[in-house]
């Protein structure tokens, strides 16, 4: 069972929580609350998606393409979010059930029903230990690799263009101990996680790209710690990584934290967004409503906090359905928590630049290469290589002046060729290769560096590179 599982068990108290009529009756308090709520805000949006929108941000839920004949639930998806994930259907069990035999019947039917409602969709997810079809689980090793890079290519082009961001990859660090979790991908090699990136990237250049896992709210937790030190570390090597999902299943094994906005400040600090993924919050009445809208306070105080995703419509659509986590009660009623998100976005006024971290960051130095002391640059590279494929990672370094432009010179090996190109333009696909600098990493400072990178079939290229300036 999926470790998220074990710990969603959450307590006992929670599950056994009866729904009565005393929530019903909460519902209606409920309404009440959202009509004064309207009336006195000029600006202020009657639904989530559209008050959420007034503040710059998004507001989704996990939607199943089964549910999509409910009338009840496509009533609340179409007036309440613009934001959608597919809560199964882009899973690797689902979209590729058979090697290289891809199935995207059930997701394409929840990103037509987005697009023809206006509502964007949050891919989800393309790298996972969990929901891997059986030929997956039994492969290992280069062949798992080329696999994994197979199937984010051919699901992140299958839906290029019509993908916000994609959960490139989810859930890789361990519950405790500050490292990464045991998979058969992590045993293809630590780099598993830059390649499913950069791989994402070459098929959807315009798909932002987020690394997404649970527990993972509190900032001095070691799985927070770890998370942060990994993008840090990917920011500063430039792998493509642009947002951070924080899942927040909430319940009392793993509350809500009180430091949970230190940790989006944290994270939004290090250049990337941050989105909260999977909400839900197990409990009932006030005190569940209470938290919902410390989440959204949270999350507007926090300018790269760009959107909220609820893990769901309502309560019996839920993963953990006895434990009422969501909006909206098994028949559809508002509940006492979406009048006070609701409420909240619509006083939340400020969205103050991401501050400089409220606590202090756990250090992790990016690779240095010793600036060369006359003019021009340098460049190094680093490879990955399985059996009929490589990513190859080039490090260009000025010299002693800045550098206005650069070029790099490398050879592939007779029978390779090039198949995606990330930071840099390449002259042709085989043979003698020249890298020039794009528009935005040109510009290198004295001593300093930048990266690009390629994926390629065949054999690596290997020796020393030619590096020119300008
Ligand atoms: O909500 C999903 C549920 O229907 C599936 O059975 C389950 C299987 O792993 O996955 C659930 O969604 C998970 C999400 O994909 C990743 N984070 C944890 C979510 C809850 O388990």
């Amino acid at each position: 069972m999926d470790k998220v599982l074990a710990r969603g068990s959450g307590s006992a108290v929670a599950r056994s929580r009866p729904r009565t009529a005393v929530l019903s009756m909460l519902a209606g308090v409920a309404m009440v609350a959202t009509t004064v709520a309207v009336a006195t805000g000029a600006s202020a949006g009657t639904t989530l998606g559209a008050s959420a929108a007034e503040k710059g941000r998004y507001f989704g839920t996990a939607v199943a393409a089964n549910k999509l004949s409910d009338a009840t639930y496509v009533g609340i998806l179409n007036r309440e979010f613009n934001m959608v994930t597919p809560e199964n259907e882009m899973k690797w069990d689902a979209t590729e059930p058979s090697q290289g035999q891809f199935n995207y019947a059930n997701a394409d039917r929840i990103v037509s029903h987005a697009q023809a409602n206006g509502m964007r969709v949050r891919g989800h997810a393309l790298a996972w230990h969990s929901q891997q079809p059986g030929w997956a689980q039994n492969l290992s090793g280069t062949a798992l690799r080329q696999a994994m890079v197979n199937h984010i290519t051919q699901v992140a082009t299958h839906y290029k263009g019509k993908i916000y961001a994609w959960d490139v990859v989810n859930e890789a660090f361990a519950d405790s101990g500050g490292g990464r979790r045991d998979s058969n991908l992590q045993r293809t090699g630590n780099d598993w996680i830059e390649v499913a990136f950069r791989t994402a990237r070459a098929a959807d250049p315009a798909a932002k790209l987020c690394y997404n896992d649970y527990n993972t709210d509190n900032w001095t937790w070691e799985k927070t710690q770890a998370v942060y030190n990994m993008v840090k570390d990917f920011k500063a090597r430039g792998v493509p990584i642009d947002c951070v999902g924080l899942q927040s299943h909430f319940n009392s094994g793993s509350p809500y934290p009180g430091n949970y906005r230190t940790t989006l400040q944290n994270f939004a600090a290090l250049g990337v967004d941050v989105q909260i993924t999977e909400l839900d919050i197990e409990g009932s009445g006030t005190t569940q409503a209470t938290t919902y809208g410390n989440v959204v306070k949270d999350c507007l105080a926090v300018s790269r906090c760009t959107g909220i995703t609820v893990w769901g419509i309502r309560d019996t659509d839920s993963w953990r359905a006895s434990g009422t986590p969501l909006l909206f009660d098994g028949n559809g009623n508002k509940k006492p928590a979406y009048t006070a998100v609701l409420d909240t976005l619509n006083a939340g006024g400020t969205t103050p630049p991401p501050t400089t971290p409220t606590s202090t960051p756990p250090t992790s130095n990016p690779p240095t290469t010793p600036p060369p002391s006359g003019n021009g640059c340098t460049a190094s590279f680093t490879t990955n290589q399985w059996q009929g494929g490589f990513v190859t990672t080039v490090r260009v370094t000025a010299g002693a002046a800045p550098l206005n432009g650069w070029a790099v010179a490398l050879t592939l090996p007779a029978g390779a060729s090039l198949v995606n190109t990330w930071n840099a333009q390449p002259s042709g696909t085989s043979g003698g290769l020249t890298f020039r600098n794009v528009a935005y990493n040109g510009q290198v400072g004295a001593g300093g560096s930048t990266e690009f990178g390629f994926q390629g079939v065949g054999t690596a290229p290997s020796g020393t590179p030619t590096c020119t300036a300008g």
